[in-house]
């Protein structure tokens, strides 16, 4: 990174640093660094230079930059005991322990999204602590139950709210245990927390549903390879997956680290039969529709039938895929009447698919797409009077 001390002259000197400072600002709303600390990478104060143990319990002299603590919370450091996204530090939660950190709401009207990866701490336990997440308007547990990556940890996506600049917003992470004996439970381990804001959407021409290709969610972790997995969320306006309706578990790729078929993002149904995704949307009643989208696997070695019922309105049809495991993908399309009220679309798994090392995965579901019917065939004629009109103009 030599952005402003390799260049010569002052001015172009001044134009680099405008151009270092317009990019943090980029950076900045593509995705606000508004929290302090989020990986807890700066360690604690008065934490002994010399600890030997992967896990430091923090005592009343110490302070976690950005953050405050209650209970029982220890420092920790990824070794062969506990394994951590780039094999970084994090914090446990012990019993009735507690993290919180507020965060000013950085502009009008904006929804956040957070990402964070939990682990279960400790081995031979009996079971695992939840996690409870809360801000001003949402509370979320999560419980750690179910395994969907090779690795310990996992990353999860979660709607935190809508706020208006100015706003402060407490953002809490307490452990939950129903088990007495606190000695056989998995206490759990916090790290790599990454909020983005997310204005409200507007509809596009080219698609009458919002976020068809899923390009709006959470944060993805660069170094992670696992996905993110967003939990059940009963409404499309308290997603994650902005406009979209989750239903058991899903699993929100990125093309850097699986076959996505469009874009930057796309949906792996990996928690079986009747999970899957769901929108709704006001049509005109009687008319014709053509829904659009593609379906494929996310080339990670997941083998096998992938059976996809989709919903449109009243209309119900399956999709198969026979899926190789290695990146493959198929256009698929069906037309249908509106009916009365709101369309709902949805995708759901009519299959429970697992790769060879136990991992459930699944269908790939990416680019969504609603058109009314009249108006595919209307476009072929309307370029061709286009064309005329062109030719007559010229001549
Ligand atoms: C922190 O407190 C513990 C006991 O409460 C004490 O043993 C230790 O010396 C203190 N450390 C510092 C750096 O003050
Ligand atoms: C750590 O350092 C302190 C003094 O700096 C010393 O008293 C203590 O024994 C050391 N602990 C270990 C585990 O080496
Ligand atoms: C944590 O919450 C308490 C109130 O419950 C608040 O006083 C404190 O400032 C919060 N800590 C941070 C770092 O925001
Ligand atoms: C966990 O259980 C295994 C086998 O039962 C044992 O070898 C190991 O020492 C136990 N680990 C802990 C931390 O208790
Ligand atoms: C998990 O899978 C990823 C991607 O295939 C791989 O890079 C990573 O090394 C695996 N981790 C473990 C612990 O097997
Ligand atoms: C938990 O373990 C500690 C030390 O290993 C012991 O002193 C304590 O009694 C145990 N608690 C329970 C509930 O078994
Ligand atoms: C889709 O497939 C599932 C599972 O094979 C079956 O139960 C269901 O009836 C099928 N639905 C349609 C509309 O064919
Ligand atoms: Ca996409």
């Amino acid at each position: 990174m030599c952005m402003i001390s390799c260049s010569s002259s002052s001015s172009s000197k001044r134009m680099e640093l405008q151009r270092f400072f317009l990019l943090l600002l980029f950076v900045g709303l593509a995705s606000a660094d508004l929290l302090q600390n989020p990986d807890f990478e700066s360690p604690p104060s008065n934490l002994a230079a010399n600890y030997t143990t992967p896990f430091v319990l923090l005592a009343e002299n110490n302070t976690i930059p950005g953050w405050t603590f209650e209970g029982t919370v220890q420092y920790v450091t990824a070794d062969q005991t506990i394994a951590l996204p780039d094999n970084g530090h994090a914090i446990q939660l012990g019993q009735d322990g507690k993290i919180n950190q507020t965060f000013i709401a950085s502009s009008d009207d904006m929804n956040y999204i957070l990402t964070l990866t939990l682990a279960p701490g400790g081995r031979n336990c009996s079971a695992n602590a939840n996690v409870v997440l809360s801000a001003p308007d949402s509370q979320i547990v999560f419980t750690l139950k179910q395994h969907y990556g090779n690795e310990t940890w996992e990353s999860y996506g979660q709607y935190l709210g809508r706020w208006d600049r100015d706003e402060p917003i407490n953002l809490v992470l307490e452990s939950q245990t129903t088990e007495s004996d606190s000695n056989s439970t998995c206490w759990p381990v916090i790290d790599k927390l990454l909020l983005k804001t997310v204005e409200t959407l507007v509809q596009g021409n080219d698609n009458l549903l919002l976020n068809g290709g899923f390009e709006v969610g959470p944060e993805f972790l660069s170094n992670s390879a696992l996905g993110i997995l967003l939990d059940a969320a009963p409404s499309p306006v308290q997603s994650a997956l902005r406009q979209w309706s989750i239903i058991g578990m899903v699993k929100y790729i990125d093309s850097k680290h699986f076959s996505v078929p469009k874009g930057n993002a796309a949906i792996e149904i990996v928690s079986g039969v009747s999970a899957g995704i769901q929108t709704a949307t006001s049509l005109t009643e009687g008319s014709t529709y053509k829904l659009e989208f593609m379906l494929g696997d996310a080339n990670d070695a997941c083998e096998g039938k992938f059976i996809v019922g989709v919903q449109a309105g009243s209309m119900v049809q399956n999709f198969t895929l026979q899926s190789l495991g290695t990146g493959s993908a198929m256009k698929e399309s069906m037309t249908f009447k509106a009916g009365v009220g709101s369309t709902t679309i949805s995708f759901l798994s009519y299959s429970t698919n697992q790769k060879k090392d136990g991992v459930f995965c699944g269908p790939v579901i990416d680019e969504v797409v609603l058109r009314a019917s009249h108006g595919l065939k209307l476009q072929p004629r309307l370029k061709i009077l286009i064309y005329v009109v062109v030719l007559v103009t010229i001549l």
